[in-house]
């Protein structure tokens, strides 16, 4: 088989690509190691900056993102069981989108299926070859049979554990990581969400987040011990965490129910430089991972693809080469500020074993300061809400 971009890894970022590739009627292929179901089943992101929105919009997926996603206008920061506001729209001028990413990847699977794209799941093996040269290709097993596909470019949109940034050689590979001492356990539980906006808490106690999928379906999480495992949190010992946390009038109010799904997430930073190597592209978590706190991977993802889109929409239909020659310095210098936000937030609001006495009023005292002072608010509410691509 023959195709223009190869694309390795069918979650948002390679869905989203294939997508806007097809609009420019550039062709691709999509091969993904699991089942459809199984990409469907993952419970992840849930914030999605106005470029993300603009972004999916422009690709034509944006119909049941305007009618069921839920803008918000602003979040609550909380300190010591007390809230204050960041309004994004005073502030900024702008908002964000609350739809889940399940529901994103949903959406990008059904205009793929309509426009006759080619989603290849439950391939195995899946190999990138001679990406420094002008012909590469990708192998991969189906049903017992090795196929290959030759391409112009290869995408790696395989997520962190994928095979397409191993295929770079360490010689050219640099990496930048930090791995945090905790990470959230997450809830998503059939009742009304505690607060119409996000509530990020910081308290002696640990994180917390209250954060929701639609009126009738919530999500919260609280930071938790790296070793905790999810069978010692019964769903009354998490609620009764959550609220101890969270402000005291959101506590008082907060409808509890079963969980219907339950995990622990590790919470980690790293960044993968370059992230382009002859023909081969990496895209959202094949390069970077953010900690979840100020809600950026999955929108990293999105502006990478941005620029990827941009790159090859110029090098096909305007002969070109600038964008695809350039893609990683541009989407670097995106990421790194996300990666800065995110543990700049993440440092913020966690509790960590060493930081004492003093680190705790450190935070206590930032966040009065961002409470007290306009212009920290409007930095905050100004990366929160998305830089620019
Ligand atoms: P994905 O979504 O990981 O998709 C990669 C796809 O590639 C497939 N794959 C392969 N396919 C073929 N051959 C191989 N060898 C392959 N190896 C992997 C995988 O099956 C998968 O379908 O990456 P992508 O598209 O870059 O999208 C990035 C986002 O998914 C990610 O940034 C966010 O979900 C991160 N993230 C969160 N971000 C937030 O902003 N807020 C959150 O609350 C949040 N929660 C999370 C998260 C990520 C998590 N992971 C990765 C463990 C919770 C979790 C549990
Ligand atoms: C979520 O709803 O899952 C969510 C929201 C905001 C975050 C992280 C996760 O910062």
């Amino acid at each position: 088989m023959r195709t223009q971009v190869c694309i390795i890894g069918g979650g948002p970022a390679g869905l989203l690509l294939s997508q806007l590739l097809h609009l420019d009627g550039i062709d691709s292929v999509i091969l993904e190691r699991r089942s459809r179901d199984y990409v469907l089943g993952r419970i992840r992101a849930g914030v999605l900056e106005w470029g993300s929105v603009e972004m999916l919009r422009k690709a034509q997926v944006g119909a049941r993102m305007e009618r069921e996603g839920l803008p918000h206008e602003g979040t609550y920061l909380s300190a010591q069981n007390r809230g204050f506001r960041i309004d994004f729209q005073d502030l900024v001028g702008k908002k964000v989108m609350v739809y889940g990413q399940t529901e994103v990847t949903h959406d990008l699977y059904d205009a793929r299926d309509k426009l006759g794209g080619v989603v290849i799941d439950e391939a195995e093996g899946v190999r990138p070859h001679d990406l420094d040269t002008e012909a590469p290709y990708v192998t991969y097993t189906k049903d017992g049979t090795e196929h290959r596909i030759d391409c112009d470019f290869v995408a790696g949109c395989d997520g962190y554990h994928g095979v397409s940034r191993q295929s770079i050689p360490d010689s050219v590979l640099q990496t930048f990581e930090r791995v945090y001492p905790f990470g959230w356990l997450g809830v998503l539980s059939q009742t009304p969400p505690v607060s119409e906006e996000l509530i990020y808490a910081n308290h002696e106690r640990g994180f917390a987040l209250c954060s929701m999928r639609n009126p009738k379906l919530s999500r919260y999480y609280v930071q938790v011990p790296l070793d905790d495992k999810v069978e010692q949190w019964s769903d009354d010992a998490f609620w009764d965490e959550l609220r101890r946390r969270i402000p005291a009038d959101a506590a008082e109010r907060l409808v509890t129910g079963p969980s219907i799904e339950k995990s622990i997430a590790p919470l980690r930073s790293f960044v993968a430089e370059p992230m382009k190597w002859g023909r081969l592209f990496l895209v959202g978590d094949a390069a970077h991972i953010v900690p979840p706190t100020g809600a950026k991977g999955l929108n990293l993802a999105v502006s990478d693809v941005h620029y990827l889109h941009e790159g090859l929409r110029a090098h096909y239909n305007d002969g070109e080469p600038e964008g695809v020659e350039r893609y990683s310095e541009r989407a670097l210098a995106r990421v790194w500020q996300s990666e800065r936000f995110s543990w700049q937030m993440t440092s913020l609001l966690h509790r960590f074993p060493d930081q004492g006495g003093f680190g705790q009023r450190m935070q206590e005292s930032e966040l009065a300061y961002l409470e007290m002072s306009r212009s920290a608010r409007t930095t905050m509410a100004e990366n929160y809400v998305g830089l620019p691509f």
